[in-house]
């Protein structure tokens, strides 16, 4: 049995990722893939309750320090009892969110050190890295309209323009940094052409 592939979504607020990993799940079962759709921060009981956590307003205010922190923990205990699971029966992991958001959020948006995040991913992950990243990238202003339109802004997303601003640069950093990993993708486009986008980036990946 060969192992599965890992791919991750990723993007600012809004942008249509949980849209996205919805359409490529039918896509890919569709073709018969067996796979496990998942999230994060979540994605396993311990990591959803650190999600709730991450982004309740009402929690007592997070160091930046512990909310790395806790990003990390959940995504250890995902990694563990999910995703390396998976991928080693030969199941595909689709992922809503991954570490590249930790490098945009936890980076760009709070400033945090880019060794210490290193450190911390290399302690969590091993050699644990995607085979592939679609990154929706979208002006802030769009991805903060689309994601208005759902109800209450949690934790992050009742944070200054300004942040996300920083968001958005840090994750095309991650691009240049890894362009044969990270495809990037224009999600400020009807849904329909960004579907074909991600179909075209994908579709190689099934030969
Ligand atoms: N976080 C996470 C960190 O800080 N560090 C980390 O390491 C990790 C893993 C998680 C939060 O945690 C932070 C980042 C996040 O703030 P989340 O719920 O996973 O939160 O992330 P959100 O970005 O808040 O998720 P959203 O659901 O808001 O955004 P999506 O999933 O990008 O957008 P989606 O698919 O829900 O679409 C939003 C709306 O837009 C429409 C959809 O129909 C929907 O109504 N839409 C479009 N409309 C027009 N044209 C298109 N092309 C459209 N695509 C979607």
């Amino acid at each position: 049995m060969s192992r599965g592939k890992f791919i991750t979504f990723e993007g600012g607020e809004g942008v249509g990722k949980t849209t996205n990993v919805a359409f490529v799940e039918n896509y890919f079962q569709a073709r018969k893939i067996s796979l496990v759709v998942t999230r994060e921060p979540g994605g396993t009981p311990l990591a959803e309750k650190l999600r709730t956590l991450l982004l309740s307003k009402k929690s007592e205010a997070i160091s930046e320090e512990a909310e790395l922190l806790l990003m990390f923990a959940a995504r250890a205990q995902h990694i563990k009892h999910v995703i390396e699971p998976a991928l080693a029966r030969g199941d595909w992991v689709i992922c809503d969110r991954f570490t590249d958001a930790t490098y945009a959020y936890q980076g760009g948006g709070r400033n945090m050190k880019i060794s210490t995040i290193e450190g911390l991913e290399n302690l969590v992950q091993g050699n644990l890295r995607p085979d592939l990243t679609l990154l929706l990238d979208a002006p802030v202003k769009i991805g903060m309209e689309r994601a208005g339109k759902r109800g209450a802004f949690d934790r992050f997303e009742s944070e200054t323009v300004q942040f996300f601003e920083n968001v958005r640069r840090a994750y095309l950093l991650q691009v240049e940094l890894h362009p044969q990993r990270i495809k990037l993708i224009k999600a400020n486009q009807p849904l329909a052409d960004v579907q074909q986008a991600i179909i075209n980036v994908l579709s190689p990946l099934l030969r």
